[in-house]
């Protein structure tokens, strides 16, 4: 008998893909009935009233006195960067999407990459002052997973070195630390609403801070500088959020708290089927923490699972369960960081550790407790035949592997 696998049978455990990332709804007819008076009322963008209740709504949820909505959270960070002047170099984690290094690369100003803590895969504050130069002008911590990036620490160090210190908060709508709502920690915080987000406005972003005169200047920024009809008083852009989307992320806000709960069991189920599993392990929420439970983030133990995170990737696949590498390989080995600073690897173990090992899989709404199981039958399978899973996929080419050894 082959093992139960697709890679050996070729009848795969869904038929229809699972994705990670998979946007969920939340009330479809007050989505719809929003639409309906946002097209009777002829005002689609440019600061609608969809766009200010959002605003004052995530402003309320998350305990801030400022929330300036934008079309997503990259456009988000670079108007933020540049509202607080930041230029020469600004620290970030490597081990993140890569739309947070971009945001600064793409008005020159130079991400300096530093290493994470592996069991947070947060960046690591005790790095942070050994990678300080006379053009370093901020710090970018991101919260991972929606897990807090050490804000009191990088706060105090930020503060005693005169740095501009932000969050890329883009994963933790609805997280906490120490009972405080992340988006209210360093100058300002920039949340994602993309629909793959736990809540979301299809695409958008959204920028949290007490600085009024910062949420003044955000304002003017993504609305090309104007202050008036005929009157433009700074270099702006366009960053607007639209009214559709907002319409999306005030029905999405309203199923925040039914969603939590639905991602939290999803989570439970997921922990019960990776328990018995040896060289598994699901990542930790502090039950102490609000956290969102919107990502399924697995770590592999090559050595006591018998297979890569690779390889177990390539299984999944094979099940048409999308199971996601990020943030592999770390914004380090992509480009143009890659061609800038070639030798970045080797300041940045614990970011390739973890990048090789780590895996996501798919929650929410649409998964249920079945499909659950079924991707836990699909990888006690693939333990269980580890050699001979090893040995077939050893016949199949496969360019994106992680580098041997890694792992
Ligand atoms: N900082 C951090 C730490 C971030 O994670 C992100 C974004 C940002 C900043 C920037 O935020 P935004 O500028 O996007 O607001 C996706 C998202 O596009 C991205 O927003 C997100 N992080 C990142 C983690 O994931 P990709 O390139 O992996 O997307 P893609 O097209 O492969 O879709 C992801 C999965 O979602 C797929 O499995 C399919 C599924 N999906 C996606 C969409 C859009 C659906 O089922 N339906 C959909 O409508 O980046």
């Amino acid at each position: 008998m082959p093992p139960p696998l697709a890679l050996f049978t070729g009848r795969p455990a869904f038929a229809e893909p699972l994705h990670v990332g998979r946007p969920n709804l939340g009330d479809r007819q007050c989505f719809l009935r929003r639409i309906e008076e946002m097209l009777d009322r002829r005002w689609f963008t440019n600061d609608g009233p969809l766009v200010r209740e959002f605003e004052q709504r995530v402003a309320d949820f998350v305990g801030v006195r400022h929330c300036v909505a934008m079309c997503n959270a990259t456009v988000a960070l670079e108007i933020t960067a540049r509202a607080m002047g930041l230029k020469g170099e600004v620290i970030v984690p490597s081990y993140t999407f890569v739309a947070t290094a971009h945001a600064l690369q793409w008005q020159e100003v130079t991400p300096v990459f530093c290493d994470i803590d592996p069991q947070t895969h947060n960046l690591d504050p005790d790095r942070v002052a050994s990678l300080i130069t006379p053009r370093t002008t901020g710090i970018i911590g991101v919260h991972l997973w929606g897990r807090w990036c050490a804000v009191d620490a990088l706060g105090e160090f930020a503060e005693r070195r005169g740095l501009t210190l932000l969050f890329d908060a883009a994963h933790a709508f609805g997280c906490t630390d120490h009972g405080r709502s992340l988006g209210r920690f360093g100058a300002a915080e920039v949340f994602s609403f993309h629909a793959t987000k736990f809540v979301h406005s299809f695409e958008g972003g959204a920028v949290t801070t007490d600085d009024g005169p910062l949420a003044d200047k955000l304002r003017l920024m993504r609305n090309f500088g104007f202050s008036g009809y005929d009157k433009v008083i700074y270099l702006g852009t366009n960053g607007k959020m639209s009214e559709a989307a907002a319409a999306m992320g005030l029905t999405s806000l309203e199923n925040a708290g039914r969603l939590v709960t639905v991602n939290r069991r999803r989570y439970t189920s997921y922990a019960e089927q990776l328990g018995e599993l040896a060289g598994l392990r699901l990542i930790d929420y502090d039950p102490e923490e609000q956290n969102n439970y919107q990502y399924i983030v697995v770590e592999v133990d090559a050595r006591q699972a018998g297979l890569t995170r690779d390889e177990l990737v390539e299984v999944l696949h094979a099940e048409n369960v999308r199971a996601r590498r990020y943030f592999y390989p770390g914004c380090h080995r992509m480009e143009p960081y890659r061609s800038y600073f070639p030798h970045a690897h080797l300041l940045l173990p614990n970011t390739e550790a973890v990048a090789a090992r780590v895996f996501l899989l798919p929650t929410g709404e649409t998964i249920s407790a079945a499909d659950i199981a079924a991707v836990g039958r699909v990888l006690r399978a693939a333990l269980d035949h580890s050699p001979e899973v090893k040995a077939q996929l050893a016949t199949r080419p496969h360019p994106e592997r992680a580098p041997a050894g890694v792992s």
